[in-house]
């Protein structure tokens, strides 16, 4: 049985569903996509025919727009090979096609990525592997993290470390590792002692933290960061703990892309709504966590400093 999977490339909800996939399927292929790009890929599988070489196809930890599945919906070969399964919020409107599966939560809480596709193959294609408590362990690991679950309800670190060695070893070398874990043993354990990586990790942030700017923002009062989107989380957790009262949400932006800067937003307390914020930008998310991004123009300059890089974003897509 061939099998194509789509799924999300950027943490590790997007990649547990790709391990979960080789543990079960054979004849697997995987590609990892941004939340952006992921319509025009599925155009043009749909367009080159190329799924006529698939039996079965998925989009895990992602989800296309209307139109798309709108034509999805009167192609019935492909209607009948392909189903998405996510947990985002504003994609729960494709519920109406057949073929879509958006749960935000059910009886175990706030899903996952993983953690629906890891339901979905149990009551389809289980075995062996997919049923040892290793893997059940990393699915609600990575459930944890990806809902930020770990920190609000399990303090769970090994979620949070879970999270740091994909962003060390990348998606190659991580979903080997994590294959070779639930493979080799019964129980999950993280495959090493991280402790060194953990802590050059945090002091970094925190020097980041400390050179963040304060700026009103749409009447939000805005903690505005300067970092590599990796630490993304890591900075809106720690504007959250050690400035609790002065900020609504935490800005993460990321220069150091060619192109495209990519901005992340965190919510810093209990009130506010990044994903309304960031939909001004043209943007999306979760009510905590959101994104958009801004391309890199004619009139963009690389030496731009951080005020001028903050004008730029926030005037320009307003
Ligand atoms: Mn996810």
């Amino acid at each position: 049985m061939k099998v194509r999977l789509f799924t999300h490339i950027k943490d590790i909800d997007g990649i547990g569903c790709a391990v979960l996939a080789r543990l079960i399927f054979h004849d697997i292929t995987i590609s990892y996509h941004e939340v952006y790009d992921i319509n025009q890929i599925i155009k043009e599988f749909i367009d080159t025919k190329e799924y006529r070489g698939y039996e079965i196809i998925y989009i895990t930890d992602l989800n296309i727009s209307d139109e798309l599945a709108g034509e999805i919906n009167i192609l019935s070969e492909f209607k009948n090979k392909i189903m998405i399964l996510d947990h985002h919020m504003h994609a729960v409107r494709l519920n109406k096609y057949c073929f879509a599966n958006v749960i935000v939560e059910d009886e175990k809480g706030q899903c996952s990525g993983t953690s629906l596709f890891y339901k979905h193959l149990c009551d389809k294609y289980a075995n062996e592997l997919l049923m040892k408590n290793s893997t059940s362990q990393f699915v609600e690991l990575v459930r944890q993290q990806d809902t930020w679950k770990w920190k609000t309800k399990y303090n769970n670190y090994d979620a949070r470390d879970l999270a740091w060695l994909f962003d060390k070893y990348g998606i190659d070398k991580f979903s080997e590792d994590m294959i070779r874990v639930i493979s080799e043993n019964e129980e999950f354990e993280l495959p090493l002692n991280n402790i060194e990586y953990i802590n050059s990790r945090i002091k970094l942030c925190e020097e980041f933290v400390e050179k963040r700017y304060s700026k009103l923002i749409h009447n939000k009062r805005c903690a505005v960061v300067f970092a590599e989107n990796t630490y993304r989380n890591d900075i809106g957790e720690m504007i959250r703990e050690i400035y609790p009262n002065n900020y609504d949400m935490t800005i993460i932006i990321d220069t150091s892309k060619e192109g495209e800067i990519p901005i992340s937003i965190r919510s810093a307390n209990d009130n506010t709504d990044v994903n309304e914020f960031a939909e001004i930008y043209g943007g999306r998310g979760h009510t905590k966590a959101a994104a958009f991004k801004v391309y890199k123009g004619e009139d963009y300059i690389e030496s731009f400093t951080d005020e001028q890089h903050i004008a730029y974003i926030f005037n320009k897509s307003e």
